[in-house]
């Protein structure tokens, strides 16, 4: 930090309380959050740890009405869960709170006011889609239609996921409503807009200083500009909907605050909760309304826009009013996504895993290890399962387990557990000692940074310079050969042992835990935190518990089940692939794929599954027949770019020439979906 600041606030993402944390969410904000967090604490820095469920928004209710039960009795089961998983994984939170709460009622309510009153947020008029047998208007997800941008047939009313644009459910093509599937109807209906354009130049001013002063990550900044230079645009910060914070005024009676309008002020609202638990109700002014409090939002890329822009200009908004002065983020260091074992989390195709299910298998620690060095902290990332063995295997358990496990069972075998004299240190005692003080600041500083992979490393690369030491040092031999030296190598290793369990903390807090519990008999560490990494904190003489294993191996059986119960025809490593006969170079180059316009689209009479299409190849117009009917709607082809096989002999279907044939992918699951290249290219091109 470039600035002395005098707190740290860190927040991480409320989660959604509508499904169960997997192992992407723990990469994207919460880990990143925890290992900040830790390392704070052992530097000494006075930092408060802020999370909780977002219990409200449009895929909470839908799931409700799925499940026919109300959207209270799912966040209640979710929270609970989510808030367990989270407590087994080691996350340090102060305070886990939920958006559903009264005092966060309140404090949504009061910022809304205070807005509105003071004329910040503009009433219009607007056209929405209305679902006429369910008697209600269809805000966000509870439309899906095809997106106007990239024509994906699945997008949902607040984003198309493929194209990543977000939409207004009024745009979407073909929209159908996901409560009654019945095509909704056009409604009209008063909101209120937050001017975020009014705010676009003193937010780009805020993101530079911010990143002039504390380096934010390049991905981050990306998204912002490109965001800039779409220009801002007003947002509704009201629903028609039931479930969430009610607009507290009497005209808006049916309505309730935009989710993600609450949500962001679900940060202040857990830090009241916690100021209140504490009995210092006015705690939560210590960090928010301190200029000399630093603030770290920790988020997964999806949510920038809403933590480095939305909540930004609200709190701005506020401000602006006088009075109680609201601190900004001084970084957002989101994370990128990451996949399994090659592919998206997808819940509905049971891809992936929840934190609940891997921990009733594995310890958290081996978890916490695997996916720090698998971050995706500048680009996505991926768990594998062969990977998650290895490094339990080859480092955890043969590099760190080892360097504990020898140096505790030596000490018990030959100073007959006490932890022993130190004499004279030589020149390679100096070296490592050397070493576990420049990784402390090394690492800090990677920590300092919100590189946490880069600090693991570090930490790692001592451990196996501490083994090295052990065996350059022979203690085997000098036992016999010459006591005392032998007495000083393995007090050194004691120590190792110790600054390693305090390095390691922020990463593998229960075996941190274990190994204060081994060396001190206690389960906190000394007070000194990270500082007493170099010192000499254990008394000669004293005794020392006896060594447990750390690291239990993974064995191939176990990991190999994991893999087995991955759904079956995603996985290629159960199922070989079989190709067809290679050809030659000369042979692919026969074929003449190019680029076509489709003209237009309609369906083949009488057949299920034939389209008849028009296209354009440069000066050519011809006609191609595909069987895609059952995947696409003519008007869905039209005006797209698509890829043909120009010099196929022609062929008859139902009666209908084909003069060359698309290209199409489709898969075991019959997903079926048409080739569009991803910029713009002219028909005529080719397609090599
Ligand atoms: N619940 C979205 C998510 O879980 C949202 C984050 C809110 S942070 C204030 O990705
Ligand atoms: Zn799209």
């Amino acid at each position: 930090m470039n600035r002395q600041f005098e707190k740290i606030l860190v927040t991480a993402a409320l989660p959604y309380a509508n499904g169960k944390i997997h192992l992407g969410h723990l990469a994207g904000a919460y880990l990143p959050a925890d290992l900040y967090v830790r390392y704070q604490r052992l530097i000494k820095r006075d930092v408060l740890f802020i999370c909780g469920s977002d219990e409200h928004g449009v895929p909470i209710t839908i799931t409700a009405e799925q499940e026919k039960t109300t959207p209270q009795a799912v966040v209640d089961r979710y929270h609970e869960l989510n808030k367990k998983a989270f407590e087994q994984f080691g996350m340090s939170f102060d305070n886990y709170s939920r958006t559903s709460l009264p005092l966060h009622h309140e404090t949504a309510k009061e910022f809304f006011l205070k807005l509105f009153n003071a004329g910040i947020l503009k009433e219009k008029k607007e056209k929405q889609l209305y679902d006429n047998k369910a008697d209600m208007f269809l805000p966000d997800r509870y439309v899906e239609g095809t997106c106007p941008v990239c024509s994906n047939p699945d997008a949902r009313g607040d984003q198309c996921e493929k194209c990543g644009t977000f939409l207004n459910p009024i745009e979407l093509k073909n929209p159908r409503s996901k409560i009654t599937g019945e095509t909704p109807s056009v409604k009209e209906t008063t909101h209120l807009y937050f001017p975020l354009g009014d705010y676009q130049k003193k937010l780009e001013e805020y993101i530079s200083a911010a990143d002039k002063r504390d380096g934010w990550k390049e991905n981050v900044l990306q998204y912002c500009r490109s965001w800039f230079k779409e220009g801002l645009q007003d947002r509704a910060v009201t629903r028609d909907l039931q479930w969430g914070v009610k607009v507290p005024l009497s005209s808006f009676d049916r309505k309730v605050l935009y989710v993600w309008f609450d949500a962001v002020l679900g940060y202040i609202s857990s830090t009241k909760e916690i100021s209140n638990l504490k009995k210092k109700p006015d705690m939560w002014k210590e960090y928010w309304l301190n200029p000399s409090t630093k603030y770290v939002a920790f988020i997964g890329k999806d949510n920038v826009v809403f933590h480095c822009i939305v909540f930004p200009a609200m709190l701005m908004a506020w401000n602006e009013q006088g009075g109680d002065q609201y601190i900004l983020p001084e970084n957002v260091p989101a994370n990128e996504f990451l996949n399994f074992e090659g592919q998206k989390f997808s819940k509905s195709r049971g891809w992936g895993i929840d934190v609940d299910e891997f921990l009733a298998e594995f310890p958290a620690d081996d978890l916490r290890y695997t996916l720090t060095m698998n971050l995706p902290e500048s680009r996505d990332a991926d768990f594998y399962w062969k990977d998650f063995q290895a490094r339990v295997n080859n480092e955890l358990a043969d590099i760190f387990g080892n360097f504990v496990n020898r140096t505790v069972t030596f000490v018990h075998k030959n100073f007959d557990g006490k932890v022993p004299e130190q004499n004279k240190l030589r020149a390679e005692d100096e070296q490592i000692i050397f070493l576990a003080k420049r990784c402390a600041v090394n690492a800090g500083e990677f920590f300092e940074k919100y590189k946490f992979r880069d600090a693991t490393l570090e930490v790692m690369n001592l451990t196996r310079a501490a083994n090295k030491y052990f065996n350059d040092n022979e203690p085997w031999k000098t036992i016999k050969s010459d006591p005392e030296r032998c007495s000083t190598t393995l007090n050194v290793c004691l120590h190792l042992v110790n600054w390693l369990a305090i390095l390691f903390e922020p990463v593998l807090p229960f075996t941190s835990e274990k190994i204060w519990k081994l060396l001190f008999h206690t389960n906190v560490p000394n007070d000194a935190g990270w500082v007493s990494v170099g010192k000499f904190l254990l008394q000669s003489g004293n005794p020392i518990n006896q060594p447990e294993i750390l690291f239990n191996k993974i064995e191939d059986e176990t990991i190999n089940k994991f893999i087995s119960q991955l759904p079956n025809q995603q996985n290629p490593a159960l199922k070989p692939m079989t190709f067809k006969p290679t050809v030659s170079i000369e042979d692919f180059q026969k074929l003449d794929f190019r680029i076509a316009e489709v003209l237009q689209a309609e369906k083949v009479s009488k057949s299920e599954k034939l389209l008849k299409l028009k296209v354009k190849i440069g000066s050519d117009e011809r006609q191609v027949i595909a069987g895609i009917a059952l995947h696409y709607k003519p008007e869905d082809l039209v005006g797209k770019k698509i890829v043909v096989i120009a010099n196929l002999a022609p062929a008859k279907l139902m009666g209908q020439e084909s003069r060359g044939m698309l290209l199409a992918a489709s898969d075991e699951e019959g997903h079926l979906a048409v080739l569009i290249p991803e910029k713009i290219v002219l028909d005529g091109g080719i397609v090599k």
